[in-house]
């Protein structure tokens, strides 16, 4: 037979016998013998083994060494209870744990594992958890072995508007918006630490960019502000922690301090706005616009056909010293202009020359279509009015192209005093249209701005001729001319 410590190197063969005095490596540490044996013939065994540890108290004198890792090793957790990874190598063999959350109290050795449930102490913030681990010859690590989490219990952001009113504010007015992150049931959290990014619905408003929490669990953002009409939201999200968020809307209206001398305007980023010129107002005031919360209803009113959405804004002098602020009408000495913006989602496949602005009359529950002339361009409505109230944008049945243009009845039967017109219609915007004899005289000259009630498309004509007698019977001939100089010439007979 004949002996090994490392399974390689073997003293010299000597006789076989039943026990043998063996010196081990020295070192304090898990050690293994190996033996072969061999017969008469001269057959050599394999080997054969035990172990045993030596323990001398010098030695092995080296703790383990490990390391853990919390929950995956993810930044966050939303509860105490996690989930140790562990690891750790030993000469002498790893054999117990033990666990703290301070690093100086700590838990009862247990067997070494690579997993262990843990309760961290409660209340958010960055957490620690402490490890040490104890070879089989008893000696421990110093337990300075730790990693950390942070625990994060908030479940949403709130965000409030600081200044009174806390849902309303005018365009271009800085304002503070405060963030606070909150617990179950909008409790206030104590601590937060998240990087924050803010969006919001006005595109034409100054970005809000993000901010980082580090401890402290509510931040006041000044010099906010928001810039286009109606009701805008502002939306916080964090980065870190996917589902924690919070919004905030604030309804959004524009007013300046307009001179009675030399008058002024005012002009949305939406597109709404007014001029006023001088000496329209009795004093100087504080004339603004919104986009009223309620819109009244369409009722029967002439010629007219809804927008996809509403398209309606409310003038007037802005009373701020009541919450929620007040749009009060008033009238002018003089026409004053006023735009209404319109956005293609807005009137879908209407024909944007129809649209026409229409003013709310709140005594007979009506929208009656603004007289005299309107333009329509770079997606607003303008025209001239004498009051302030509500307004919105209706399509009339004015066309775009004079392509559909046609007279009736034709013949037209005049019979004076009956009350019955020529009708001409389909008309574009700011048509005119002139008749004539067949010898060329002109009998009539007509606007559709200045029909009744304009802005429909429609001229009617009662037969008199400009001398105010009424037309002989014949073949007359009518001209439609627009702005632009195109022209379309139809006939009609009239009979009697
Ligand atoms: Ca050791």
């Amino acid at each position: 037979m004949q002996f090994s410590s490392d399974g390689s190197s073997f003293s010299g063969f000597e006789a076989y016998g039943t026990s043998k005095v063996w010196t081990l490596t020295s070192g304090d540490a898990l050690k293994t013998v190996y033996v072969r044996y061999q017969d008469a013939a001269g057959n050599t065994s394999g080997n054969f083994t035990d172990t045993i540890t030596l323990f001398t108290g010098s030695g092995d004198t080296m703790p383990p060494v490990g390391s853990i890792i919390i929950n995956g090793g993810t930044e966050y957790t939303s509860t105490t209870t996690v989930t140790l990874s562990l690891s750790a190598t030993d000469a002498s063999g790893v054999a117990e744990m033990q666990f703290s959350n301070n690093g100086s109290g700590w838990s009862t050795a247990e067997t070494y594992g690579t997993n262990k449930v843990w309760t961290l102490t409660s209340g958010d913030g960055v957490k620690l958890v402490y490890v040490k681990y104890k070879d089989t010859l008893n000696n421990w690590s110093s337990g300075t072995t730790n990693a950390t989490i942070k625990l994060c219990a908030t479940q949403s952001l709130k965000l409030e508007k600081v200044e009174i009113p806390t849902a309303s504010v005018i365009a271009n007015d800085y304002f503070t918006l405060r963030v606070s992150a909150r617990l179950a049931g909008d409790a206030a959290a104590l601590w937060f630490d998240n990087t924050c990014a803010f969006t919001l619905t006005d595109l034409n408003a100054p970005a809000i960019g993000n901010y980082t929490f580090s401890g402290t669990a509510t931040h006041d953002i000044t010099h906010v502000s928001l810039k286009t009409l109606g009701t805008q939201t502002v939306q916080g999200n964090s980065s870190d922690i996917s589902g924690i968020s919070g919004q905030i809307q604030i309804k959004v209206y524009d007013v300046k301090l307009i001179p009675k001398a030399g008058g002024g305007s005012l002009q949305n980023a939406d597109g709404t706005g007014y001029q006023i010129p001088d000496a329209a107002l009795d004093m100087d005031k504080y004339l603004g616009f919104e986009i009223p919360d309620t819109i009244p209803a369409l009722s029967s009113e002439y010629i007219s056909k809804d927008t996809v959405t509403p398209i309606c804004r409310s003038f007037g002098i802005l009373d701020q010293a009541v919450i929620p602020w007040q749009v009060t009408d008033i009238t002018f000495s003089k026409p004053v202009v006023i735009s209404i913006p319109y956005k293609a989602s807005e009137i879908g496949t209407t024909d944007e020359s129809s649209l026409r602005i229409y003013f709310y009359n709140k005594i007979s529950g009506k929208y009656e279509i603004v007289s005299g002339s309107q333009q329509v361009n770079n997606n607003k409505v303008t025209c001239y009015v004498t009051q302030f109230g509500i307004y919105r944008i209706l399509s009339s049945s004015v066309r775009d192209t004079l392509d559909t243009v046609c007279a009736y009845p034709n013949p037209f039967r005049l019979i004076p005093g009956s009350g019955k017109k020529l009708k001409i219609t389909n008309l574009p915007i700011n048509a005119e249209i002139g008749i004539y004899g067949v010898s060329g005289e002109k009998l009539a000259a007509i606007k559709e701005s200045e029909q009744a009630p304009p802005n429909s498309g429609l001229i009617e004509w009662d037969g008199k001729t400009l001398a105010g007698d009424y037309a002989a019977k014949g073949v007359y001939i009518y001209v439609v001319i627009l702005p632009d100089g195109s022209k379309k010439i139809g006939k009609f007979a009239l009979l009697k």
